[in-house]
């Protein structure tokens, strides 16, 4: 039976009784369990603030504390202090995964947590959730990095806690001797740790019941798939922990943000069972589960990057392009507070920005263009030596980014292949450009028109695709004779609504329904409409570059 069932002390017990006589490897394993026996059973119902995953209710007094503190923490400290460290959760997992029978023999986890100046409370229930729900025989220790904090109460105290509370050599504490930034911490952490395997968590988590044993599983199966567990969401306002369900999978934008996508067809139809791996092309980057020998052997992280953002989507794209694979594990689930700023100091520099040149530069071979097209502030920019990254590649003989695409990532929008023009969308009479005007993609917004910037924006970059989308990178121009006015939302591939043909010789692009773009009465910062084809220089557009298909 699997050691999901690792807080019924009995058949723990029984388990062991069994296996009292095998060699000395497993005599030590036990010894181990015999150390962690007091604390099995931490996660029995009980009442009290938050328990089971609840929100958290503050009272007036409480809630004008928690607001008044809310934007310098991002998220309800009031109500987090008022929580447990060992509450419970509920158990989100599907039916299916607690009948999985796991190996005997999986290796053991170093769990590693990187923290500067997070609070007392969400810290020290990440590590309570891991080592209440992690079966003590497979978890070799968790390592904690002190990212140079200075708030006091991440002082001696916690030293104390530490010492108090979990038996020598299960919580390590290592603290830096100067800022790290989150990647270097990292690798601080990672070359502290002695186990087969390493689990990196960000320091504002909960790791949710069986969420180890899938994980050991899987890397035990295959030691070059890096592994994310399903990242549940924790409400940074009234701390209630939801799953997410199991449905989607990591992308990015070319400006190198990570983005979630939804299971795209091809993966659906490859898995056989929901409990099965889901292949994604990127990971958001704080809780990942990996070998510890091939995390180096596959080049661990980038060791230029600074402080914060871009290495999620390096190590993805390394590990794909150099031979390894990047899998979701659906039975996996731990808990993540989401917090719209960051609570400690990084200084002023646009880190995510020259970390992502570095990886664009050495791993995105000429897509690195796309990545350009919305940060051109960067092609100038210094971002420090890279040869050592392009030995790396080199040695480890990885394959190329278009490999990368076509086979890793085939639903990516490459803006300027195979379509049938990109760019400028350009009214000549006015010299007015379709364009974003710099409005947030992940939500719904109109087109409008603005004095075309000459490609120097990126907001004015658009694709006709060969399915005849007018498109941006994720959404596509949507519009019907009943609401002309002209919006962006998600491409739903079915023509329609969303279908427009450029017709080169009338300079016109005509939707679906018959009607024209057009631009009349429009100045800039104005949305575009369609209307009854007139002929007229208002409906008249240059697209930039036309391909020959
Ligand atoms: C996401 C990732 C995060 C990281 C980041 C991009 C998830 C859930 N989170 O942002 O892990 O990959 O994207 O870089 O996938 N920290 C330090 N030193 C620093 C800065 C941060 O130790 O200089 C710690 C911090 O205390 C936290 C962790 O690094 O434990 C991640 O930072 P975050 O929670 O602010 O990042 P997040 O979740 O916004
Ligand atoms: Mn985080």
């Amino acid at each position: 039976m699997s050691h999901v069932l690792m807080n019924d002390k009995n058949r723990t017990r029984s388990k062991r009784a069994d296996s009292e006589n095998d060699n000395a490897v497993e005599t030590s394993k036990l010894k181990a369990r015999y150390r962690y026996d007091r604390y099995y059973g931490r996660n029995e119902a009980k009442d009290g603030p938050g328990e089971r995953g609840s929100s958290v209710i503050l009272n007036v007094e409480e809630q004008r504390k928690a607001d008044a503190l809310f934007d310098k923490e991002a998220f309800n400290l009031i109500a987090s202090d008022k929580i447990a460290l060992d509450r419970t959760l509920r158990d989100n997992r599907d039916p299916d995964c607690k009948k999985i029978p796991y190996p005997e023999d999986l290796p053991s986890a170093s769990v590693i947590i990187i923290f500067t100046n997070e609070r007392w409370s969400p810290l020290l229930r990440t590590v309570h959730s891991v080592v209440n729900r992690s079966p003590p025989e497979y978890l070799h220790e968790v390592v904690l990095f002190d990212d140079f904090s200075d708030h006091e109460e991440l002082g001696p105290k916690l030293e104390e806690y530490i010492k108090d509370t979990w038996p020598d050599g299960v919580v390590k504490l290592v603290r830096a001797k100067q800022r790290c930034g989150l990647i270097r911490a990292r690798l601080e952490g990672a070359k502290a740790a002695t186990g087969d395997v390493m689990v990196f968590l960000d320091s504002h988590c909960e790791a949710n019941e069986g969420w180890l044993e899938p994980l050991l599983a899987r890397i035990h199966e295959k030691r070059d798939a890096v592994l994310c567990p399903m990242i549940d969401v924790i409400d940074s306002h009234s701390m209630s922990y939801s799953g997410i369900g199991a449905s989607s999978v990591g992308g990015f934008w070319w400006s190198l943000h990570f983005s979630w996508h939804g299971i795209p067809s091809h993966e659906a139809a490859r898995r056989k069972k929901l409990t099965d791996p889901i292949r994604s092309p990127t990971m958001a980057g704080g809780l990942f589960a990996v070998d510890r020998k091939y995390f180096f052997e596959v080049g661990s992280y980038d060791e230029g990057m600074n402080m914060w953002g871009g290495e999620n989507l390096e190590i993805s794209f390394r590990v794909w392009m150099c031979g390894g694979s990047l899998e979701f594990i659906p039975c996996s689930r731990v808990g993540h507070i989401f917090r719209a700023s960051h609570p400690y100091d990084m200084g002023k520099e646009d880190w995510h920005g020259m970390n992502s040149k570095r990886l664009a530069e050495v791993w995105m071979d000429e897509y690195k263009r796309l990545f350009y097209m919305h940060r051109r502030d960067l092609i100038d920019k210094d971002v420090g030596d890279i040869s050592e990254r392009k030995k790396l590649r080199e040695k480890l003989n990885c394959k190329s980014f278009k490999w990368y695409l076509e086979n890793i990532y085939p639903e990516k929008n490459v803006p300027d292949e195979r379509v049938q023009a990109y760019g400028m969308v350009r009214n000549p009479s006015s010299n007015m450009c379709l364009d974003t005007l710099g409005k947030d993609e992940k939500k719904v917004i109109p087109i409008g028109v603005y004095s075309c910037q000459g490609g120097a924006s990126a907001s004015e970059v658009f694709t006709l695709s060969l399915a005849g989308e007018l498109r941006r990178e994720e959404t596509c121009a949507d519009a019907s004779a009943s609401n002309p006015n002209v919006v962006l939302r998600s491409c739903h591939g079915g023509k329609s609504n969303q279908y427009f043909k450029y017709d080169k010789i009338s300079k016109t692009i005509k939707h679906a329904s018959g009607l024209c773009l057009d631009t009349e009465g429009l100045s800039n910062g104005q949305g575009v409409k369609i209307k009854e084809c007139s002929g007229k220089d208002t409906q008249k557009w240059e697209l930039e570059h036309i391909l020959e298909i």
